[in-house]
């Protein structure tokens, strides 16, 4: 059993109540150690560990804060396979992955947000004629909170974490309660790396205790969340009449739009991780597949062709694709759509969605991949966020209704375009309505850009300076210097 503790002040420790919260292995389906069920008494501890090491983290160098964080980057690399294999054990996604995707990019968001802040500048204004120049000073907000989900754990941790830490703020933050393993080795870590005391402060516990606890905290002000929509709804209704600072990355039900004009084989493949890398539970994955109607029918078998290769199984083996979806609750919302298409008219489920029982793990949450083929775009299946291995299919005549289609969405993180037409993909990515396109690749993702999306996939963007932006205040400051 492995027992996990907040990170508070630089000290490890239980819930002040003493509650805790079992942790499941997805993949067994068995508990596999505690997390503590933290409540408000916690995250005011950690509110006050933050406030006293405001002054001295702010006011230290951006050479220090940049050392340390690749310090931080350096020991996560150091030590990638126990991160990787507890990050699988905790998600249930294949350690492979973990292993290639999740760990790496955890590291290298330290990384980069630790080169990033030394490169970070402010605008200057000079007035001329009238002897005056303005400057802006960008200064860190004081005490943020970062909320992260449980599909990539460690990597949107980090993803929120290293920017608000280079910036000079002190950090209270909460991983998933579904999956708190990475987060809390990561604690360790800051702690070798002589992080000092409550400058990041990690509080376990269930959304609506501790996750609201800091949401509504007055002394926390700025909010950055990724999750489920709804709840990125309700914490803007508590943060917003208080003027935080708010970043949310939300659902997503993104369009691949897939014309006759591409590059079949590559376009074949990408499809494939695009539609099921992680069990779909990436909110980037494309789960409504647009295809032109003069290779739908070609599309379709060589599709489902790939898709009967894919192999479910204990997340452990190198040759499986699709590990456990990551806990009871959430498989079984998956199934409720995919018993969803055996009734409806509109909806045929060409293969998969069965539950899967492994022999050796009868309790595991393992599913096959499923490809369902839609006559109206209005059905459920393609307007809700599943966040499963499920993918819609269906074709299109020409740009104007391929495109009409990908815009019917209440969502718009991001979407995906399949020609070798530059013209059309540039047409196209002008009026879609995403934050995010790519054009011919998938999840290719420079650090550098803007991340986020528009409609109720979010507010705000992640990444690069945009990050560095939001975990910090801009102040002008104008300057009269007449004689
Ligand atoms: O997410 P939640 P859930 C979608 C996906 C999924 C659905 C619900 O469709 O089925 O959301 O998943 C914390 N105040 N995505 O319920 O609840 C919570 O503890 C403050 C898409 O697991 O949004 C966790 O740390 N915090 C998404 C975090 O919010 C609260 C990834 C996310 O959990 C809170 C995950 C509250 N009131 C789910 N309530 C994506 N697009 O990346 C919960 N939390």
């Amino acid at each position: 059993m492995k027992t996990i503790e907040n990170y508070i002040n630089g000290s490890f420790k239980p819930s002040t109540n003493g509650e805790s919260i079992n942790n499941i292995n997805p993949a067994t389906g068995d508990v596999y150690g505690t997390i503590p069920r933290s409540d408000k008494t916690d995250v005011e501890n950690a509110v006050k560990a933050a406030e006293n090491a405001f002054s001295e983290w702010s006011n230290s160098s951006q050479d220090y804060r940049s050392r340390l964080l690749l310090k931080i980057s350096n020991l996560i690399e150091e030590n990638l396979s126990d991160f990787a294999l507890a990050e699988s054990m905790d998600n249930g996604k294949p350690l492979h992955l973990a292993t290639a995707i999740d760990i790496p990019r955890a590291a290298s968001n330290f990384r980069f947000f630790a080169n990033a802040i030394t490169q970070f500048s402010s605008d200057s204004h000079e007035s001329q004629g009238r002897d005056t120049i303005n400057f802006t000073l960008r200064q860190p907000i004081g005490i943020v909170g970062c909320i992260s989900p449980w599909n990539l754990p460690l990597y949107l941790f980090t993803w929120k974490i290293a920017p608000a830490l280079a910036a000079g703020n002190c950090v209270i933050a909460k991983p998933s309660e579904v999956t708190p393993m990475t987060a809390y080795l990561l604690s360790q870590i800051c702690k070798d790396a002589g992080l000092p005391d409550g400058v990041l402060n990690i509080v376990h516990g269930y959304g609506h205790e501790v996750g609201q606890a800091i949401v509504e905290h007055p002394k926390v002000k700025a909010i950055s969340f990724t999750g489920g929509t709804a709840t990125g709804k309700a914490i803007a209704a508590t943060a917003a009449p208080m003027f935080k600072k708010l970043s949310l990355e939300l659902g997503g039900k993104n369009p691949n739009l897939i014309f006759a004009d591409c590059d079949y084989e590559k376009m074949l493949s990408t499809t494939i991780k695009s539609s099921f890398a992680n069990q779909g539970q990436i909110c980037l994955c494309g789960s409504r597949i647009y295809v032109e109607e003069s290779i739908y029918e070609k599309f379709k078998a060589d599709f489902i062709e790939k898709v009967k290769q894919l192999k479910v199984g204990h997340p452990v083996h190198d040759n499986v694709n699709l590990g456990a979806l990551v806990s009871e609750q959430h498989i079984t919302k998956v199934q409720s759509y995919i018993d969803y298409a055996k009734t409806d008219a509109d909806a045929e489920i060409l293969y998969g969605g069965e539950r899967v029982t492994l022999n050796d793990y009868p309790k595991g949450y393992y599913m096959t991949p499923c490809v369902i083929e839609l006559k109206d775009n209005s059905c459920k299946l393609n307007q809700e966020e599943i966040f499963g291995p499920v993918v819609c299919i269906m074709p299109f005549k020409d740009e104007k209704q391929g495109l009409a289609l990908a815009n019917d969405s209440r969502y718009g993180l991001s979407c995906t375009i399949w020609t070798s037409d530059l013209n059309r993909s540039m047409r196209l990515s002008q009026q879609i309505q995403a934050g995010i396109v790519w054009v011919n690749t998938w999840l290719n993702r420079d650090l550098r850009t803007p991340f986020g999306g528009v409609k109720q996939s979010g507010v705000g963007r992640e990444g690069g300076f945009e990050a560095l932006r939001f975990f910090t205040e801009p102040k002008n400051v104008c300057l009269d210097f007449a004689p």
